[in-house]
């Protein structure tokens, strides 16, 4: 029995959105359309996707496949992806989300996110020397305005904006974000961000929710002596305990997975919950940011330091 939510999260919009979504960064495009199907059937009504990951066209074949099945309406689903730093460009913006919105296979976008608060040349995919420009992000996110006013984005919003970047923003937003996704787990918890959005309305989404264990990321959360302890305490995987504190902090979760037994086991977060004395404990993980960004860093970009990038959240 579903006895402890939250399965969903209301947004600054209106709109209810899934609080467990499934990743697909660094999902080949060969596995990624077989793990979309399985991520669905096994109960996910959300899926991060982003044109950067390169994959977006087989998540799109896979949602076709999943329609005409009958076994979901795309109403059923929230899609999210993201805007890549090259396209910052206010010109580019809609260019953008239409080529995913084609790939996907879809006439709108439940979110659409800035994927970095970084903006590189046009037709660019890595931050190599040279392909830094200065920032537009007050342009970039008036072109994001204009997709919601046009119902293709039903949502808009950012990702890796320190708290500074995101009060930024709000305080010439005609548009609020709606999201602020972040890396977030009890090794990197957020907790002066998340009390920011909070008091903002501004929903905190956590990536890596895992800590992205076998990325270049080198994460090794699910190691914790604290999670391990509790997992075992509560008959759970330390998977499913770093997720459903997340879930309990009030953060959507974004756990990837391409194996089905994993698939399953990251949305098995409803019968159960960490009760308040093992939830205090996290408090006791000594924290650490495991994406630091050090790509985005240049002598002659914007930020000229770690320190630059995350506002001092670092
Ligand atoms: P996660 O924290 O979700 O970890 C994924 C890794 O954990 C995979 O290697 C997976 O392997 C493994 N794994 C999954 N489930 C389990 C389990 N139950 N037990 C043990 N290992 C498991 O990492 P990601 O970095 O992928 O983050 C999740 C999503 O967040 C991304 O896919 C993307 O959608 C989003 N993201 C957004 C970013 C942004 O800048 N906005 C940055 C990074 C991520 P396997 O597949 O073999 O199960
Ligand atoms: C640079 C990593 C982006 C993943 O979303």
């Amino acid at each position: 029995m579903d006895e402890y939510g939250p399965r969903y999260f209301e947004l600054n919009t209106g709109a209810m959105m899934p609080s467990v979504g499934f990743g697909t960064w660094r999902a080949p495009p060969d596995v990624i359309g077989d793990a979309v199907v399985a991520a669905v059937m096994a109960g996910y009504r959300h899926i991060d996707c982003a044109s950067a990951y390169g994959n977006e066209n087989e998540v799109g074949d896979a949602l076709q496949r999943l329609f005409s099945t009958g076994k979901v309406k795309r109403s059923d689903l929230w899609i999210t992806s993201k805007l890549w730093c090259s396209d910052h460009s206010p010109c580019d913006v809609p260019k953008a989300l239409s080529k995913t919105l084609q790939a996907l296979k879809l006439d709108y976008i439940d979110l659409y996110l800035m994927h970095w608060p970084i903006r590189t040349k046009p037709g660019s995919h890595r931050f190599e020397e040279g392909a830094i420009l200065p920032l537009c992000i007050p342009e970039t996110w008036n072109a994001m305005e204009g997709l919601y006013a046009s119902g293709q984005a039903r949502a808009i919003g950012v990702c890796n904006f320190s708290t500074k970047k995101l009060q930024d923003l709000l305080s010439f937003a005609k548009v609020p974000p709606a999201v602020n996704q972040v890396e977030c787990h009890p090794v990197w918890q957020q907790t002066h961000l998340g009390n920011f959005c909070q008091s903002t309305g501004v929903h905190l989404s956590a990536f890596s929710p895992l800590g992205s264990p076998g990325s270049w990321m080198k994460g090794e959360v699910l190691k914790e002596p604290v999670l391990i302890e509790i997992a075992e305490e509560l008959h759970k995987s330390p998977a499913q305990v770093a997720l459903r504190w997340g879930i309990q902090s009030g953060h959507s979760v974004l756990p990837k997975s391409t194996n089905e037994s994993r698939i399953k086991e990251n949305i098995d977060l409803f019968s159960w919950c960490i009760p308040p004395d093992a939830f205090s404990r996290f408090a006791e993980i000594q924290q650490t940011r495991l994406l630091r960004g050090e790509f985005a860093v240049h002598p002659d970009g914007p930020y000229k330091s770690l320190e630059e990038l995350w506002d001092g959240e670092i």
